[in-house]
């Protein structure tokens, strides 16, 4: 059964024009889900964006790489059932969560750490009314603005799941990085994004690292040709051979800073994985990775726009959901008085392995 088609067809349906300062001074029109809206938390934590900013500001000054796993962690909980937090769960009796699920073995335990700092935080100051993936969602953004990307508005007013996500929805949802680009587009399709967010978000790979298992497979048993010699030679110093296990740059020229470089590496033929490469190679996207790589406001301008969208996908509002206490764990007692999800879970969603 697909999962993905009602939510998403749901929030087509609910969208409303909204006017938002995106990048830069210009302002763009924008969709906002029914639900969510930029001044949510306007009278019940109104510090909550600048309690989120200063935390990931001082975080960044002792860790730059906070800012990439808070990034990450944003677009994974997105892309597997929708932005509700779903990602954060540590897994239960009822079988493995998110977290658990291969492509999360690599998401960094300094930033979930993060985010139930940050909740303390927003507890102390409000109690408990900030949700966790309206966490995910402003940490992603002042990530993007502490490593000097752009500045744009995040909706608010997301709820948390009640419900894991199984390993089978992580799988489908997070394309590996050995994708081409049809079969990128094919599964952005599934949740209504395009190329040009493909392209920009992408751009997420200006900071960061990756672990030689990420890529290796264009370096061994013998090079990927789509890939520059001495840029091969370089990885290689990190990767001597298959099943290294150690990180490299996901952006070799600036990796700590959100900028244009990860396009002008791809036109280089400098991209890390064949999901980067790709997108310059395919006659589709290659025209977008051009104007990227020469236009860095161009691509602020669509990252913001493609963050809006992401950051909506399938999004909990309402009276649906949960406010969790714990970032990590579903509050107690969601199912009292209710069919039990667990058992909804094990009827409809969970896939045993
Ligand atoms: C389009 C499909 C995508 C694929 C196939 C992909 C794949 C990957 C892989 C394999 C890694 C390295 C994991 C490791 O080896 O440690 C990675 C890292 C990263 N990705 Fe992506 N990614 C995609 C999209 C995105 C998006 C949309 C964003 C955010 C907007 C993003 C942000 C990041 C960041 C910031 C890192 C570095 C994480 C860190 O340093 O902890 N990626 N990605
Ligand atoms: C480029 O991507 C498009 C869209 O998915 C696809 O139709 C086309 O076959 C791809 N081109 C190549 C050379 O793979
Ligand atoms: C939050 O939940 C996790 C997972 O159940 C648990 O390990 C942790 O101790 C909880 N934290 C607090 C402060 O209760
Ligand atoms: C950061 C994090 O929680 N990673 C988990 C990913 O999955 C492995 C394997 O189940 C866990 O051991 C990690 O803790």
């Amino acid at each position: 059964m697909d999962r993905a088609a009602t939510p998403v067809a749901l929030l087509g349906a609910a969208m409303v024009m909204v006017a938002v300062a995106a990048a830069a001074a210009d302002v763009k029109q924008t969709q906002v889900v029914s639900g969510l809206s930029f001044d949510f938390y306007k009278s019940s934590c109104p510090k909550a964006e600048s309690i989120v900013r200063s935390f990931v500001e001082n975080a960044f000054r002792r860790d730059i790489g906070i800012a990439a796993g808070l990034l990450r962690l944003h677009f994974h909980d997105c892309f597997v059932q929708g932005c509700d937090a779903s990602v954060l769960l540590d897994g239960s009796a009822t079988g493995p969560g998110e977290k658990e699920a291969p492509p999360n073995l690599t998401l960094r335990p300094s930033a979930f750490k993060a985010v139930n700092d940050i909740r303390d935080r927003l507890e102390k100051a409000c109690g408990p009314v900030v949700s966790c993936s309206d966490i995910l969602a402003l940490a992603a953004r002042d990530s993007v603005v502490v490593s000097g990307g752009p500045e744009y508005k995040v909706p608010l007013g997301r709820r948390d799941s009640a419900h894991f996500a199984s390993r089978e929805d992580v799988l489908s949802g997070l394309p590996p990085p050995s994708s081409p680009v049809p079969a990128l587009l094919d599964n952005l399709a599934k949740i209504n994004l395009d190329a040009a967010d493909l392209v920009a978000l992408s751009g997420g790979h200006t900071i960061g690292l990756a672990h030689c298992t990420s890529f290796e497979g264009r370096l061994f048993p013998r090079q990927d040709p789509a890939m520059k010699v001495s840029f091969a030679r370089h990885l290689r110093r990190t990767c001597p051979a298959v099943g290294t296990d150690r990180r490299t740059v996901n952006d070799i020229r600036t990796p700590n800073i959100f900028d244009n470089m990860y396009y002008v590496n791809l036109v280089n033929r400098e991209g890390l994985f064949v999901s980067d490469q790709d997108l310059f190679a395919n006659e589709t996207t290659r025209p977008l990775v051009a104007k990227f790589a020469a236009d860095q406001s161009a691509f602020f301008d669509q990252f913001a726009v493609s963050m809006l969208k992401m950051g909506q996908i399938s999004v909990l509002t309402g009276s649906q959901g949960q406010i969790r206490q714990n970032c990590s764990a579903r509050n107690s007692g969601t199912v009292a008085g209710h069919l039990p999800w667990s058992v909804l879970e094990a009827a409809d969603r969970f896939v045993p392995y």
